[in-house]
């Protein structure tokens, strides 16, 4: 990608946008960094070359611009994007951007869930077989900070999410994953088609010597194997497929062309729940593709201990046990970390409501919890769908600390504390990893104290 001599604004001076100007501004190109946030409001590190419109955007009608690179949080409807595509100027995202730089093999993992455990544990299955591995994107780092350090004998890992999908052109992972799909930021996004169709921007460069990893098991995934130009690999947990990645008695099997190797015993995979076997039997299939090899594979999926915030457990206090799911930002997560668990829950959900419904989710909530502790901007909603359940035991409390110290209360020996908030944290919080620490020190403090 040229960009001599452009003039090139990045729009959302946080993460990615922070790593964009770096990046641009560390190759000679004159770049402006702006965002509608004043400087006291957001954490800028060092930016050496970069110019600043903090608290508001520049106008973009001047003609200054040639390029707008755009932060993963800004919508794609935002005024400023509109006009610059009415002015003409081509609108690319962070992944994008960092595309057009990338030399090493890219599996990129998309879906609703999942994508965080899926794209750590591929992760540790590509370092198992031996590569150079960079583990990218939604999962915190911004692939733009690290895209220039990997050649092509190593192995780039991104989780994808649809904001980022939603502003890609040209980027074509080698393997691309869609572990499932299921309503999520329809406030964004408008409706589920459009949001699957951000997905789906996953696969649209690809051809047919790439990969597109499905979940056979869910009905608007596997319809995806009709539009990609890839070549489709399902997997499966409950059927058993003629070519695949499935379950069959115990153990995991890829069956490719006839035959049938076994890879694992289900088992042997470290993290609980039937949605860890889904994300497991995904990253399978991404490493089978690019043939790593049966032994690395099933040596990932026995040692890999998951990651921060997603059923993460702190600690035991009294016999009880505290688990930190921040990163179920959606009822669906929450609901397949309720899933996880045969012990009574003493749960903690609520925050932002992303435009989605609880009563499913309440209803999973009466088959599992004792006590619903509800908390945030959207609490009176879950308390809605909660009584519509059936569910008596709710408590209300005015912030995260207060959630946990009414847990303690009320939660019995053998019992689990979960905070699975099945909402986003940005009415109280930057993201869902301030949220999880938080929760996380509170109850290390209760620990101490319990001695
Ligand atoms: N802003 C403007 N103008 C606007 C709108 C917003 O200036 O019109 C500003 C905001 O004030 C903010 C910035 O734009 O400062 C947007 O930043 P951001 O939200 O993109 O934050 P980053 O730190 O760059 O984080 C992003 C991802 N965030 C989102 O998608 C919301 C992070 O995913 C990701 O880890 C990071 O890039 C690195 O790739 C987080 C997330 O919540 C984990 N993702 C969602 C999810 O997983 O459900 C999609």
């Amino acid at each position: 990608m040229d960009l001599q001599g452009k003039n090139v604004l990045v729009v959302g001076a946080a993460r990615s946008g922070q790593a964009a100007a770096r990046f641009l501004a560390a190759r000679g190109v004159s770049v402006t960094l702006t965002d509608t946030r004043g400087r006291d409001d957001l954490q800028l590190g060092e930016l050496p070359g970069v110019n600043l419109v903090l608290g508001g955007h520049p106008d973009v009608t001047t003609g200054r611009w040639n390029l707008v690179v755009v932060s993963p949080g800004v919508p794609f409807g935002a005024p400023l994007l509109v006009q610059a595509r009415r002015e003409g100027i081509p609108v690319i995202g962070e992944l994008e951007l960092a595309w057009r730089f990338v030399r090493a093999p890219v599996v990129a993992v998309t879906g609703t869930n999942g994508k965080t455990t899926t794209t750590a544990l591929l992760g540790e299955v590509f370092r198992q077989a031996g590569f150079r591995t960079l583990v990218a994107g939604n999962i915190g780092v911004p692939l733009i900070s690290e895209v220039e350090k990997y050649g092509p004998d190593d192995i780039i890992v991104v989780e994808a999410s649809s904001f980022q999908l939603e502003s890609v052109r040209e980027f074509r992972p080698r393997v691309a994953v869609i572990l499932n799909l299921t309503p999520d930021h329809l406030d964004r996004h408008g409706s589920m088609e459009n949001y699957v169709n951000a997905k789906a921007a996953i696969f649209a460069n690809q051809r047919p010597s790439d990969w597109t990893v499905l979940n056979y098991d869910n009905p608007r995934t596997a319809a995806l194997a009709r539009r990609t130009p890839g070549t489709v690999i399902f997997f499966s947990r409950r059927h058993r497929l003629e070519q695949g990645v499935f379950v069959h008695k115990g153990q995991i099997l890829v069956r490719d062309n006839g035959v049938e190797t076994p890879v694992s015993a289900t088992q042997a995979i470290f993290l609980p729940g039937a949605h860890n076997l889904e994300n497991a039997l995904a990253a399978v299939a991404a490493g089978w593709a690019l043939n790593v090899g049966v032994a690395p594979l099933a040596r990932a999926l026995a040692g890999f201990r998951g990651v921060p915030h997603r059923l993460e457990v702190i600690g035991q206090i009294g016999g009880v046990r505290y688990v930190n799911d921040s990163k179920a930002t959606n009822p669906e997560a929450a609901c397949r970390a309720l899933e996880a668990y045969a012990e009574p829950i003493v749960l903690i959900a609520g925050g932002r409501n992303k435009g989605n419904d609880f009563n499913a989710f309440m209803e999973k909530a009466r088959e599992k919890v004792r006590v619903l502790i509800v908390l945030g901007e959207c609490a009176e909603e879950i308390v809605r769908a909660a009584e519509r359940a059936g569910i008596r035991q709710v408590l209300r409390a005015a912030d995260l600390p207060g959630a946990v110290a009414l847990a303690r209360n009320v939660a019995l020996p053998g019992e689990v504390v979960l905070l699975s908030p099945a909402c986003t944290s940005w009415d109280m919080f930057n993201n869902y990893e301030e949220r999880g620490d938080l929760f996380r020190r509170v109850v290390q403090e209760l620990a101490r104290e319990a001695g």
